[in-house]
């Protein structure tokens, strides 16, 4: 927060579940997602003291923390937790006894809402969100975190929540957010709805609102981009030209939580550190593109080939507990076990700062050459091109600019008269002569017009 976020400009990161959690011997990353008890006193992460002294960095840095808030379900076993709970599937020492879960069954059936909602995800123990009780629980916890200065809330598997049942629990949070004098928190709901399903993003719109709070949704068909990028099914670049959300069928921009890939979705398949030219160019659409409230995945290195490389968690000692972060200085040098941070990367964070500056302009003026590349203007301010082609490009493209010589914010910085990378000439029609090289994009900012 202090020496990278905040002077990028990062309006706020989301953090693992900080709760206490299941621990097993191989320590996989998604014991976080097992929840164990509401304490934070110690989980692989740290203890409770260096999760608040976190907070206070980063809010001194202008950067809000997001918590990964596990509460549609416990574990599926019996065990001791990370902060030395004793607990079985159904009980849960001072919290939860069985009564407080669901009867068990499994989803087998995703057309059935019902079971989805009411039945158990992957075998995890369903909580009663129905109950008054249970919620008030879960309403504690978050508004132990909300009163420790976190910002925001990923709600995990959203969809296995009844929106009337999450929306009570987020209400609760919110109205003791107004008693204590404190803004609702920010709550956004993982529900994944690629449109074949019976529970939709549609059924989480309204989240928060009625309590004075507001609520997104992640947009998981977004994650569409990946592919044109990537040139599956011979999809392309190009095609993006043509983008608009209604086409798509996606979330109206301001309820859109989007992202190139998220912890689950990287470790199957998808564009990732693996191939850095191709991972920074779906961010320079991400970010350059005005849709929806872009995250970007920050993650280890790892083996997606086999289940024990998927499971494998962060660098971590022999007590499973994960060591202090070291960033490699490109993504390019990313090996196993080491932390990639494309949150550090040169491009994406260029992009983060072009995002910011563009805020408020639309998209006009699309163009794309059929195949791989592909450009557009943001407002009269700006301009983005993208070539993915595995050769240069060199068009002339309409654009929205005023005539004059512009400094590319990808490579270059504008100093008087010189500009330290590319430079681009806008004509008087405002055409712009696109000279780039393979799988390399330039932004354009008015700002730097000579
Ligand atoms: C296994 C079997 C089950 C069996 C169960 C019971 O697969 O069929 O019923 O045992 O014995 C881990 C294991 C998983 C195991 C489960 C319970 O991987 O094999 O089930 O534990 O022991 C993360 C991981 C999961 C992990 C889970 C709990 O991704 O692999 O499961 O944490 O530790 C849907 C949902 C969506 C969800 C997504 C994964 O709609 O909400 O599946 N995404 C979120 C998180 C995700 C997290 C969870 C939800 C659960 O983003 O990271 O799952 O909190 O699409
Ligand atoms: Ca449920």
């Amino acid at each position: 927060c202090t020496q990278v976020l905040g002077p990028a400009g990062v309006a706020a990161v989301q953090v693992s579940p900080p709760q206490e959690h299941l621990v097993l011997p191989t320590a996989p990353w998604w014991q976080r997602y097992q929840p164990v008890s509401y304490s934070i006193d110690r989980s692989r992460s740290g203890t409770r003291a260096e999760f608040v002294a976190m907070l206070d960095a980063c809010k001194r840095a202008g950067v809000a923390i997001y918590v990964d808030a596990v509460i549609n379900h416990m574990t599926a076993g019996a065990g001791t937790g990370s902060s030395g709970t004793a607990y079985t599937k159904y009980a849960y020492p001072g919290l939860y006894t069985a009564a407080d879960f669901r009867p068990s069954c499994s989803i087998l059936d995703y057309q059935s809402a019902r079971q989805v909602q009411d039945c158990e995800l992957l075998g995890l123990a369903d909580l009663r969100t129905d109950v008054p009780a249970v919620q008030e629980k879960i309403a504690e916890y978050l508004i132990a975190l909300h009163r420790l200065g976190v910002a925001g809330f990923r709600i995990d598997a959203a969809k296995h929540i009844p929106p009337v049942e999450l929306d009570a629990i987020v209400a609760r949070v919110n109205r003791a957010a107004t008693a204590e004098g404190r803004t609702p928190p920010y709550v956004f709901g993982e529900v994944i709805d690629y449109g074949s399903e019976a529970v939709r993003v549609g059924d989480y719109m309204g989240l928060g609102y009625a309590s004075g709070g507001v609520g997104d949704i992640t947009e998981f068909k977004y994650r569409g981009i990946g592919n044109k990028f990537l040139n599956v099914n011979g999809e392309k670049v190009a095609d993006l030209s043509r983008f608009t959300p209604t086409q798509w069928g996606l979330l109206p921009s301001d309820k859109a939580v989007v992202f190139v890939e998220n912890h689950d979705t990287q470790r199957s398949d998808g564009v990732s550190y693996r191939e850095p030219e191709l991972l920074r160019l779906a961010y320079v659409w991400l970010l350059g593109y005005p849709y929806g409230y872009p995250s970007i995945m920050s993650s280890y290195a790892f083996d997606r080939s086999s289940t024990s490389g998927r499971d494998r968690g962060p660098p971590s000692d022999g007590g499973g507990n994960t060591t202090p972060v070291t960033c490699v200085s490109r993504m390019e040098q990313a090996t196993l076990n080491t932390w990639v941070c494309e949150h550090r990367d040169a491009i994406i964070v260029r992009m983060i700062n072009f995002r910011k500056a563009m805020a408020g302009s639309d998209a006009n003026r699309p163009w794309d050459n059929g195949g791989n590349a592909v450009a557009f203007s943001r407002g009269d301010r700006g301009f983005v091109a993208i070539n993915r082609e595995a050769t240069a490009l060199s068009a002339l493209i309409p654009t929205a600019l005023a005539p004059g010589r512009y400094c590319d914010g990808l490579t270059g910085v504008r100093s008087g008269a010189t500009c330290t990378g590319l430079e681009v000439v806008v004509d008087a029609q405002g055409r712009a002569q696109i000279e780039l090289s393979a799988r390399r994009a330039l932004v354009l900012d008015r700002v730097t017009r000579q």
